[in-house]
């Protein structure tokens, strides 16, 4: 069976190295994360030029009535992303769905720090949330609230303090990896005797 790797790098960097960085890990890691830092210089088309290499995570962190993020999330999905990042602030107006990751806390403090527990008890039919991989001992309460019905994906590894697979040994399906992969893409081997803790795919 195919192995399935637990990360997903965050291309916020230039188009090109982006385009290098998702040829070079294309068989070493699940997926890519892109961001406004990339559309911005890249265009939308960059979201189906970085998935011809792997899953796409959109994060443009949608924050606005559900007409209007419905509509912003289908564009995305035609392009070729499998997925697009919302504020759970939202909640409950936010949008649900399939393609849908709800940001319940950031890896630094905000008020999400007051309400994500009630989130996650609330916000149902959804692809999954974002949580904090620097804060371990928050995904492993997310993960025994959620049980495997929703996927988890972690940002804040490397740069922001988390250690490499500690996300995932804490019950996140897959980490968002930046800065600490961009700086030296050998690093991809930290994660090498790691799996996602429920799914297979971002
Ligand atoms: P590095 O710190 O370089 O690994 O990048 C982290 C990535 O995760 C960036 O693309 C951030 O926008 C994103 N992120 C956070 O850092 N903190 C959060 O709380 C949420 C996100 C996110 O939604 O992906």
């Amino acid at each position: 069976m195919e192995r399935v790797h637990p990360v997903i790098v965050a291309l916020d960097t230039d188009v090109l190295k982006a385009l290098d960085v998702a040829k070079a890990l294309r068989d070493e890691v699940a997926g890519f994360k892109v961001g406004w830092d990339l559309i911005l210089e890249g265009g939308i088309s960059i979201v189906s030029e970085i998935s011809r290499y792997g899953s796409v995570v959109v994060d443009v962190k949608i924050a606005d009535i559900p007409y209007i993020s419905s509509r912003l999330i289908d564009k995305f999905i035609r392009r070729g992303a499998c997925c697009v990042i919302v504020h759970g602030f939202l909640y409950p107006s936010n949008v649900n769905g399939k393609h849908v990751y709800v940001l319940a806390k950031m890896t630094v403090p905000t008020m999400y720090d007051y309400v994500w527990e009630k989130l996650l008890d609330e916000v149902e039919a959804v692809r999954g949330f974002v949580l904090p991989g620097n804060q371990p001992e928050a995904i492993k309460k997310a993960r025994e609230k959620l049980g495997c019905k929703y996927r988890i994906i972690a940002p804040g590894i490397g740069a922001q303090g988390g250690r490499p697979g500690e996300a995932i040994e804490a019950g996140a399906d897959f980490e968002i990896v930046g800065r600490y992969l961009l700086e030296d893409l050998s690093r991809v081997s930290h994660w090498d005797r790691l799996k996602p803790t429920c799914f297979t795919s971002p």
